[in-house]
């Protein structure tokens, strides 16, 4: 294992300052300091990385790639030291330097490069795979701007590109000797060459795809694995590209920009899909290059491709890398020169898929004409696919034209990629229980009949490394005080602190922890918005994306609720709260957009409100993102996990929350369900309308939110709030939120639920008076969150889908 002493570490700092600033470190800047760092941290790394990787070949094991639109890594820094097992060395050292560990690791721009949960998971599932010793890859785009920055601007959102890139990223490697070329556009020649048909790709657009590696480091185990991201750029001159030759010089420039668009931007939007052909070229590119230096690695090594499926797993983060399947056979067959036969079972042997969201106008799909302009071979393979499994539908449902074309991959005029990942990989699987029950029964139910053996559930995990070790120092102590250090290698040993949560000592300790994660929060607070917190007050927390579906309306027409009680009886006895509110709404979402305004606007007036001193507050953080998170997460009282039951396929927070001691509120939506069965009902506060219920209403009507809200005097009044003035002299600012409540019928059922979600809070409120009661119940909760360890899933990953690892190796 790694190891360094105190005295090399700081000579080998100031050795690294001075090469890399030319200056002597007092002369340097915070982020001159954080620089040298990372730098020296990452040649730290180098060795191992290496090793790693000769080691993988020599032993021939199974490769995962981990395919993906999205990494949302996040900081490097703290987690690379603290996974090399050398961060309080360094911290002393630095110390003695008369430098602040913790501070200079702000100093790290966070690598955003993707949207919310899923990116989320692919980096938790990155970190889990290095510290399990699973070899596995993650293979994505080097978006040159992430995801957008948010700034509250008179209470709304403005965006505003977020060029995590301006300081350098001392992380990357970039590896142009290992670029691949990616072809867009032109036409197919098809030619008969001794009885074999040869397909010729001509007249095509071709694409420099150039990898940039970033070392994934595994804890404590000498393992680092690799992430590839593909940035793009023109392909250099003296390619044979007609328009160059001739001088063309406009035509050149336009084909350098369109380019560089591909690896331009993250596109903002998580649930909402947007036919736009740039996002197709995206997804073409990075898996086809991706799938070109696979299979490139894998001849080099010697390896034989009619085993592929042997030595790699390839596994599809949603339907966004889908094309990684026709692309597969493309290279199977019109390079390697393999049947048709052969191709497709080794393709569909190698790839598997996650879904992440049952929502309709989530479901990807292309437009065929669009697809085959772009991709004319890749079209005509889709189209064999598709023609084949509808042949073994009519062999099967003789007759049933309806059920064959629903099914179909192409149809409507559109390639439906959800089908194509089902029909195309050997394992599909959802993010929860109730989510791939969900999908087992409802979407994808003629699929499940199909090929009932494909389907299973992987329920979602985080890694305890970054979600309580690094960010939540003090519980991580009290944890190794009370049971031991065993549950870091081994997360569900937390149970062992189950035993502890009736001891008075360790409940007193674990509020102080609370306490003081909520005064730097609330300092945090102070400094960004000039808000005065109270840390004394219930943190009440809900951050996340904004969605219709995930009911920050709910939330807010409560505090509206609990704020007119307040007015009206300014003696009330509450639990002073303090509600916390982050999360990025998609640029175009413009209810979302309006319902942080409504948030703000609540806000503004609530906490100038000197009536109801000071009581509660309300906080909306800007620009919510992996490292505001951190700060966030174990300052949580009260976790808000409150969606439409059925409408949120896992969540994660939810999990990142439990582990640091927060009750959650929830719905049993999502893995709230397993996270109420780890806990019991009576340490998790649970209400609103069941999973069948929801079904019942969408299948059979039956619900007016009128009605319900003309029966209930509270919600008669918070929704007349909205529009009345009340909260902006402009009556029309509110005008849409309120009709998607009332004149469209609240397809989110959020009046229908809010008495019981009233009742829920009450029953917190409660809880909270008895500090011993609810310290008890925190620690079941931290002491029940093992599970939810993405190692957890990463096992379940490995010798469920993938075939690798070494506990499938010892099975
Ligand atoms: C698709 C096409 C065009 C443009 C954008 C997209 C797109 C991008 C991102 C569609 C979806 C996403 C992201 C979805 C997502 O984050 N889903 C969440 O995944 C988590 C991890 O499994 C779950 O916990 C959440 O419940 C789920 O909402």
């Amino acid at each position: 294992m790694f190891t360094i002493d105190k005295e090399t570490f700081k000579r080998d700092y100031l050795k690294k300052f001075l090469e890399l600033h030319g200056r002597e470190l007092e002369e340097g800047t915070d982020h001159h300091k954080y620089e040298a760092l990372g730098s020296l941290v990452r040649d730290y790394v180098a060795k191992a990385w290496i090793e790693t990787n000769k080691r993988y070949k020599a032993t021939g094991e199974k490769q995962v790639y981990y395919f993906s639109m999205e990494f949302l890594l996040g900081r490097l820094l703290g987690n690379s030291l603290l996974n090399l097992g050398i961060r309080d060395i360094c911290k002393e050292a630095l110390f003695e330097l008369d430098i602040d560990l913790d501070q200079l690791e702000n100093f790290e721009q966070d690598q955003g490069l993707g949207n919310g949960g899923l990116g989320r998971l692919a980096a938790c599932f990155l970190d889990s795979m290095a510290s399990l010793n699973i070899p596995g890859n993650g293979c994505g785009i080097r978006y040159k701007y992430g995801f957008f920055e948010q700034k509250i601007i008179n209470g709304s959102q403005i965006e505003a590109p977020d060029y995590w890139l301006r300081e350098g990223n001392v992380w990357e490697i970039k590896k142009p000797d290992k670029s691949e070329i990616v072809k867009f556009g032109g036409e197919v020649r098809m030619e008969e060459v001794n009885g074999k048909l040869n397909c010729t790709h001509i007249n095509y657009e071709p694409v420099l795809a150039v990898p940039y590696d970033t070392p994934i480091v595994g804890y404590e185990n000498d393992v680092v694995n690799n992430l590839r991201l593909w940035s793009a750029e023109p392909v250099s001159n003296e390619f044979d590209f007609s328009s160059f030759s001739r001088g063309d010089f406009l035509k050149a420039i336009e084909y350098k920009n369109s380019v560089e668009a591909i690896s331009h931007v993250l596109y903002p939007d998580d649930t909402f899909y947007e036919g736009k052909i740039l996002r197709l070229k995206q997804q073409y590119f990075f898996v086809s290059a991706g799938i070109q230096s696979i299979i490139r690695n894998f001849k080099d090594n010697g390896g034989d491709l009619s085993n592929l499926d042997e030595k790699i797993a390839i596994h599809i983060n949603d339907t966004h890398p889908t094309l990684a399947i026709p692309e597969i056979m493309r290279i199977l067959m019109d390079e390697e020169g393999m049947s048709w036969e052969d191709a497709w079972r080794i393709t569909t042997n190698t790839v598997s898929y996650t879904n992440h969201t049952i929502l309709a106008e989530a479901l990807e799909k292309w437009q065929a004409d669009l697809f085959k302009k772009l991709l004319p071979r890749i079209y005509m393979i889709v189209e064999e696919i598709n023609r084949r499994f509808c042949q073994e539908l009519w062999n099967k449902y003789i007759g049933q034209w309806d059920k064959i074309s629903n099914m179909s991959i192409i149809g409507d005029g559109f390639v439906r990629m959800a089908h194509l990942a089902i029909v195309g990989s050997h394992s599909v699987n959802g993010v929860a229980k109730l989510h791939t029950e969900i999908l087992k029964k409802q979407e994808m139910k003629d699929f499940y009949y199909l090929y009932p053996r494909k389907f299973n559930n992987k329920t979602n995990g985080i890694t305890h490394r970054r979600w309580l070790i690094k960010s939540n120092p003090e519980l991580t102590k009290l944890l190794n005080e009370t049971i031991g250090t065993s549950w870091i290698k081994h997360p569900t040993d937390l149970e062992n602190f189950t035993k502890f949560a009736d001891n008075t000592e360790v409940r007193e300790e674990l509020a102080r922890i609370k306490n003081n994660n909520k005064k730097k929060l609330a300092k945090i607070i102070k400094d960004a918005q000039g808000i005065a917190v109270d840390p004394n007050s219930m943190f009440d927390v809900q951050v996340k994306r904004i969605h219709a579906y995930k009911r920050q309306s709910l939330n807010c027409l409560r505090i509206m609720d609990l704020y007119n009680k307040l007015v009206e009886n300014p003696n009330l006895d509450i639990v002073p709260r303090t509600f916390i509110f982050a999360g990025k709404a998609a640029p175009g979402y413009y209810l979302a957009k309006k319902t942080i305004e409504l948030i703000n606007a609540v806000a503004d007036k609530v906490n100038n409100d000197k009536r109801i001193k000071d009581k509660i507050k309300v906080v909306y953080m800007e620009n919510y993102r992996v490292s505001l998170a951190e700060s966030i997460i174990p300052a949580t009282d009260l976790s808000e996990q409150i969606s439409t039951t059925t409408k949120e396929a896992s969540g994660t927070s939810n999990m990142k929350f439990m582990m640091n001691g927060a009750l959650t509120i929830a719905t049993l939506d999502g893995a709230n369900v397993e996270i109420r069965d780890e806990v019991g009902d009576d340490n998790i506060i649970i209400f609103g309308l069941t999973e069948r219920e929801v079904l019942e209403y969408y299948q059979r009507g039956g619900y007016s939110s009128w009605d319900t809200c003309n029966n209930d005097p509270r919600l008669r009044r918070v929704t007349q709030d909205i529009i009345n003035g009340y909260y902006s002299p402009d009556k029309e600012r509110f005008k849409t939120f309120y009709e998607h409540l009332l004149t469209y019928n609240d397809e989110f059922f959020v009046l229908k639920d809010f008495d019981s979600y009233l009742n829920a809070q009450a029953k917190a409120d409660e809880l909270y008076r008895d500090i011993h009661k609810w310290q008890r119940m925190a620690a079941i909760n931290i002491a029940h969150s093992g599970i939810f360890s993405s190692d957890r899933t990463i096992q379940e990953y490995a010798t469920g889908i993938w075939g690798s690892g070494y506990l499938y190796k010892n099975l």
